[in-house]
């Protein structure tokens, strides 16, 4: 009972990147389904505001000491201010936290001190991002910065530089400067971060096509999976392994015909399979939601379409899942005639076959793609 009462939260909220954290709260409060729950709070986007550190200002000082007349001046400069630093870490998951705390800020340096003394610098403000994080620019939407794997680190905002104190302006026409430089004020904007997936293989397909049961089967991770449509509620990247080799693969959401126009779940979780430069088409040749595995793949190829950003110009493979279903046989003739330029894979979650067959050609797939 659990599973569709939070299906129908999702929908509710499907425009939405996540649920409101009181509605997961409540969900939780009730004891529902944990995966389910943390489906609500996977965040893929978000607006954030974030600003660097002034520096501080210059110091107008003079030494006053008994005995030491004309002392001089001596004020310090000011501390730099702190900045605003991405690093990718492949610990973090997704986004969520900057969707319940949108803002941050590095601190200011301190201001310069007499006896010459420096102030100190603000701290940088360090904030860790998923891989695959794009970061724009609210305003124009400029790419601002991309931060793919983990480790890597970019600075998106400077702090200010730190002001002179008096003690730079003495000369010999001018004993005592009262002059000084205050701080610089830090860099500030509103970003939107975006999460995509990276991965080698994108699985397209419907919702129950069995690409979850896919992922399971040829990988260590463990996805839900069901005998309804919209089991999956986030992305996933899952290792394969065959043999000595390994490669990723990513699980999204299932499309549907007119996703492009907010259907289902809408289209875009296909933003997940951007960044992989192989799509993997998961059919249900058993036709066990009773449509039709020709116009299942002609509608996801419109989808790819309608979404744009070259998908559905990328090299694909399409493998025909539940072959041990009823039917199946002759649905997949059908398939193979009408697909004349792709040749199908048949493949079964459920009894393993083909799937020792479908890695190597996926691998293979790889191979050629990388060569290029
Ligand atoms: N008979 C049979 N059932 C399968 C096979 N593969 C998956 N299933 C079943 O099909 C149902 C849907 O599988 P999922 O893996 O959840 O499908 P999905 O494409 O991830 O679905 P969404 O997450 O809703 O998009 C589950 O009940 C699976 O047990 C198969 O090869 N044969
Ligand atoms: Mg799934």
């Amino acid at each position: 009972m659990a599973q569709p009462l939070l299906k129908n939260l999702w929908w509710c909220n499907k425009n939405l990147s996540v649920a409101s954290a009181s509605k997961s709260l409540t969900a939780q409060r009730r004891g529902l389904w944990p995966s389910a729950v943390a489906a609500l709070m996977f965040v893929d986007e978000v607006e954030v505001s974030l600003s660097a550190g002034s520096g501080g200002h210059g110091c107008l000082s003079f030494r006053r000491e008994k005995y030491i007349p004309f002392g001089g001046p001596n004020g310090g400069d000011g501390g730099d201010g702190g900045s605003v630093i991405l690093t990718c870490d492949r610990n973090v998951g997704d986004l969520v936290d900057y969707k319940y705390t949108p803002h941050a800020s590095a601190k200011n340096g301190q201001p310069g001190m007499g006896s010459q003394c420096h102030g100190r610098n603000g701290a940088n403000c360090l904030l860790r991002v998923p891989e695959g994080t794009v970061v724009h620019h609210s305003e124009t939407k400029a790419i601002a910065a991309e931060l793919l794997r983990h480790g890597e680190s970019v600075t998106l905002l400077k702090g200010g530089k730190g002001g002179l104190g008096n003690v730079h302006f003495k000369s010999s026409t001018d004993r005592a400067p009262r002059k000084t430089i205050p701080g610089k004020p830090g860099e500030s904007g509103k970003f939107r971060f975006e999460m995509k997936v990276i991965a080698d293989i994108g699985l397209v397909g419907f919702p129950n096509a069995g690409k979850s049961s896919l992922i399971n089967a040829i990988t260590e991770t463990e996805r839900p999976t069901g005998p309804y449509p919209f089991t999956t509620l986030y992305p996933k990247v899952g290792v394969a392994r065959n043999g000595e080799r390994t490669f990723t693969i990513a699980d999204i959401p299932g499309i549907i015909g007119g996703a492009h126009a907010n259907r289902g779940l809408g289209f875009r979780f296909l933003r997940h399979v951007e960044r992989c430069p192989i799509l993997l088409f998961v059919i249900d040749i058993g036709s066990v939601d009773g449509r039709s595995p020709w116009d299942d793949f002609t509608t996801l190829r419109d989808e790819l379409a309608h979404y744009g950003a070259g998908l559905a110009d990328r090299p694909f493979m399409v493998c025909t899942n539940k072959m041990d279903v009823g039917g199946a046989r002759e649905n997949f003739s059908t398939f193979s005639a009408k697909s004349r330029l792709v040749e199908p894979l048949p493949i079964s979650c459920a009894t393993g076959m083909g799937l020792d067959e479908l890695q190597q050609r996926l691998l293979a797939l790889i191979d050629s793609q990388k060569a290029r």
